[in-house]
């Protein structure tokens, strides 16, 4: 440990004298805002000065940078992170308290960073802790929007979003580096001139913006090493500020200009409907891989000077889904248009640096962009993407008998259009899948015709996730009870949680495993007794689908399963169910109809089960609002079931499967993305798997066999039942009535294959929670997920990267 107080006292002292120099007031006389500046303050600044030792020796030592470039980061908040990092959580939470506080009570006060939208964003914050933690020299490469994703509040059960204004008081975390910022040009005219006999390029004129970057320090468990989130905010050059239109009295056009250079970096993902919300978004896909590659290669020239063939050797970037797909061309333009390189070289340059990670198989989110945005926003970089395209083809085995259907499905420039995952995939020396399941249908299906021409480049690395965060800080009391048996190896080496094995049959271990969720569903009740009124039963099974909404996560066959539930409670005398509390959580676009329709549907049916007084006693449905990384800690250690019910095929790999399988949670899902590695490991038996599997639904969907009315007329009792609820008055109470779902299901004829999944997926639930009913054998189900989650921890995701993909 890298100890950063002394002690307690040490600790107090240097803590008033920054509370006194931030604010000039005594402790006793602040609040508890002021009070957790100054302890950020306190922290940041230690964390910076080991970041900036850090900095010098890998300079020293040339050790090998990966640089992560990811348009999300979903940091989530920091503190209780740099403290248990620090080794110093206790310690300050002691020290709080004796200076009449608390850690929570302050904690609260941090803004809880939203710069991402879901997994993506939040595999790309665990990345950081654990490559701090597996010592490599990594900094994240992302944008510092002002505005994070939106916040959510129900209302009338409809989803409502709002500014997330997360930089309204200061981020103690960031330190803004104006010295370091870039100029980046969009639009101008690219054109050509002689030098020394060879034609280069330049761009004239165009709109200049500045770059500039904030660093985030990230701290290693540990807390030997620091290592870096650098973000860029789009700042006007001075010139874009218009003094004459201001001395005239004109502020509007004035600022014009200014505006429209910070709009890049204002929100996260700006709706990309109509074609000025797709250039903006363009615009900070160039702008934060133009500022990232310009600033690594001023640091590679300063270490190793302008021997650029040595750029592989100490540089790797790896660019997170097809958004900084632009690395590779930029790379290409500068090495050429700045450094005077030949094509040749700078290709063989480009290919050995830059990595790529491939998130999804859902054909409309494999970015496109049309050729007239892209050519007039960035007019060089497309004439390399066009010569990129064309030697490519060149190259192509024209005597392969498919090549015509090869020559079109790996096309860069296609139909007026530049297709970011093709790019992505010509530019890089590696492309992984996020499970195994998600890589072979990258291999098989999606992406086939570049597996056939270069299947050494295809690899896979599943997903993992931040133990440290995700189980020690996010669950105290089972952290506690882990470290009580087996020391606190875990937290530094995921597969240590394997010794727990030796407690399955420990009836006092697992008596204590249920007092440890029992008190956290007793927080998680406190929650969400706070933040929805609803008076949730703590003894009642937890039952939790967390995530993103998206028709092909299938929250729509989960509370199908409740209104099914519900109905038969009300019809059926002799069915009885183990009372349930079923909580859900997540966000959906802000565009997206059918998944707020969804959430429309849940709130609607809890709002008429839980004022039923004839079910009250044995379910209840909770729609937790605003869902995101602080109450996602709260949610994931309460949780018993785990959710996990995506249409096999669809989901790449899933994050909160492995959160919540580490938090002792029983997954209950299809045999999708990373759900397959999760049963592997914990053992078929303490699983609970439903549905069809991802061959089934290819065959099915294939033979053109498959009509939704069939499923509705072969079960007109429950399952049509249900389908007829969403049109009739049952749940219409809230806000009216969900023909829009009903037409997905039944004129749409159920692409994500609810209707069914739908038997199997009720009887699978019944027999689980039936089983809950023994306690010590659903918890020794529970100690089982445990133990073997230690490799989904991204301490290992991490290090398989490091071999075998950027051999840092
Ligand atoms: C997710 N993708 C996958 N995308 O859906 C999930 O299976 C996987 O576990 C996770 O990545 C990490 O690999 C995802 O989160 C996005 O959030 C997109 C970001 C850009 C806009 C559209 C959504």
């Amino acid at each position: 440990m890298n100890q950063i107080f002394k002690d307690k006292q040490d600790f107090i002292t240097q803590y008033r004298a920054m509370v006194r120099a931030n604010t000039g007031k005594e402790f006793e006389l602040c609040g508890s805002h002021d009070r957790f500046y100054a302890l950020a303050e306190l922290i940041a600044t230690r964390a910076r000065r080991i970041a900036s030792e850090n900095e010098l020796e890998i300079e020293n030592t040339g050790q090998k940078r990966v640089y992560y470039f990811s348009l999300e980061f979903l940091i989530g908040r920091l503190l209780d992170n740099y403290l248990l990092n620090f080794g110093i959580r206790d310690m300050v939470s002691d020290a709080l308290k004796e200076m009449g506080t608390t850690l929570e009570e302050l904690e609260i006060r941090e803004p809880d960073a939203a710069l991402g939208n879901g997994g993506l964003g939040r595999l790309a914050a665990c990345f950081l802790a654990s490559a701090a933690h597996e010592g490599i020299a990594f900094y994240g490469n992302g944008m510092r929007y002002e505005y994070g994703l939106f916040k959510q509040e129900i209302v009338d059960g409809r989803q409502v979003e709002l500014a997330d204004n997360w930089l309204k008081h200061d981020y103690p975390w960031e330190s803004r580096r104006p010295e370091s910022a870039v100029e980046v040009v969009f639009g101008g005219t690219s054109v050509s001139y002689e030098k020394d006999g060879r034609t280069m390029w330049r761009i004239d004129g165009g709109q200049k913006i500045l770059a500039v970057p904030y660093d985030i320090p990230v701290v290693a468990y540990g807390g030997k090493l620091v290592n870096k989130l650098r973000v860029w905010k789009a700042e006007p050059n001075e010139d874009l500020f218009d003094l004459d239109a201001f001395n005239r009295g004109d502020y509007a056009q004035a600022n014009a200009g200014r505006a429209e250079a910070e709009a890049i970096s204002t929100i996260l993902y700006p709706a990309d409907a109509g074609e000025h919300g797709k250039i903006l978004r363009l615009k900070q896909e160039y702008l934060f891989v133009a500022a990232g590659i310009n600033s690594i290669l001023r640091t590679f020239r300063k270490e190793h000077g302008s021997d650029w063939k040595l750029l592989p050797e100490y540089v790797a970037i790896h660019t997170n889904d097809t958004h900084p797909a632009m690395c590779g061309p930029e790379l290409m333009r500068v090495l050429m248009d700045e450094e005077g390189l030949e094509w040749d070289e700078a290709w063989d340059i480009v290919t050995k640096t830059v990595s790529f990670t491939n998130h999804t198989v859902l054909p409309e989110a494999l970015e496109k962009w049309p050729i007239t945005t892209f050519k007039p926003l960035l007019p060089r970089l497309y004439q390399i993407i066009d010569e990129i395209a064309r030697r490519f083809r060149e190259s192509f085995p024209s005597d392969n008998p498919e090549w015509r259907e090869m020559f079109q499905k790996t096309a860069i420039l296609w139909d007026g259009e530049v297709r970011m995952a093709n790019l992505s995939i010509v530019c890089s020396h590696s492309v992984n899948g996020v499970a195994e399941l998600h890589t072979k249908i990258l291999k098989e299906q999606v992406f086939k015709e570049f597996y056939e021409l270069t299947p050494e480049k295809f690899n896979n690395k599943t997903n993992g996730v931040t133990h440290r965060r995700f189980l020690a800080e996010a669950n105290p009391s089972y952290s506690k009870l882990i470290t009580s048996k087996i020391g606190t190896g875990w937290l530094d080496d995921a597969m240590e949680l394997k010794k727990l094995e030796d407690y399955v049959d420990d009836e006092d271990f697992l008596l204590a495993m249920a007092a440890s969720k029992r008190e956290n569903k007793e927080r998680l009740a406190r929650y969400i007794k706070e933040t929805t009124g609803i008076v949730v039963d703590p003894s009642s099974v937890f039952d939790v689908q967390v995530k993103r909404f998206h028709a092909y996560k299938r929250q729509l066959l989960n509370i199908f399963k409740v209104m099914d539930i519900y109905n038969r409670l009300l019809d059926d005398p002799d069915f009885t169910v183990r009372p349930t509390t079923f909580i859900f959580s997540g966000k959906a676009a802000q565009s997206y109809y059918f998944a707020k329709e969804v959430i429309r549907l849940i709130n609607s049916v809890a709002d008429v089960v839980n004022s039923d007084e004839r079910v009250n006693d044995r379910i209840k449905v909770v729609f937790i609002p605003n869902f995101r990384v602080s109450n996602a800690q709260l949610i994931y250690s309460a949780a018993e079931i785990s959710e996990q019910i995506s249409t096999a095929g669809q989901e790449a790999s899933g994050t909160s499967n492995m959160k919540l399988m580490m938090n002792g949670a029983i997954t209950l899902g299809t045999l999708d993305g990373a759900n397959i590695e999760i049963a592997d490991l914990a053992g078929r038996e303490n699983v609970k798997i439903f549905g069809l599997t991802e061959p089934e639904v290819v065959a099915l969907q294939k033979s053109g066999h498959y009509f939704s009315w069939d499923e509705y007329n072969a079960d007109r009792d429950r399952l049509g039942r249900c389908v007829d609820e969403l049109t009739d008055s049952t749940f219409s109470r809230l806000s009216g009535t969900f023909d829009s779902i009903r037409r997905e299901l039944m004129d749409n004829n159920d692409h994500d294959l609810v209707l069914k999944d739908f038997h199997s997926y009720v009887q699978a639930w019944e027999e689980l929670t039936e089983a809950y009913g023994d306690t010590l054998a659903w918890n020794r189900m529970a100690l089982h997920n445990t133990a073997n989650s230690g490799h989904f921890s991204s301490d290992r995701t991490i290090r398989e990267y490091r071999d075998e993909i950027w051999h840092a």
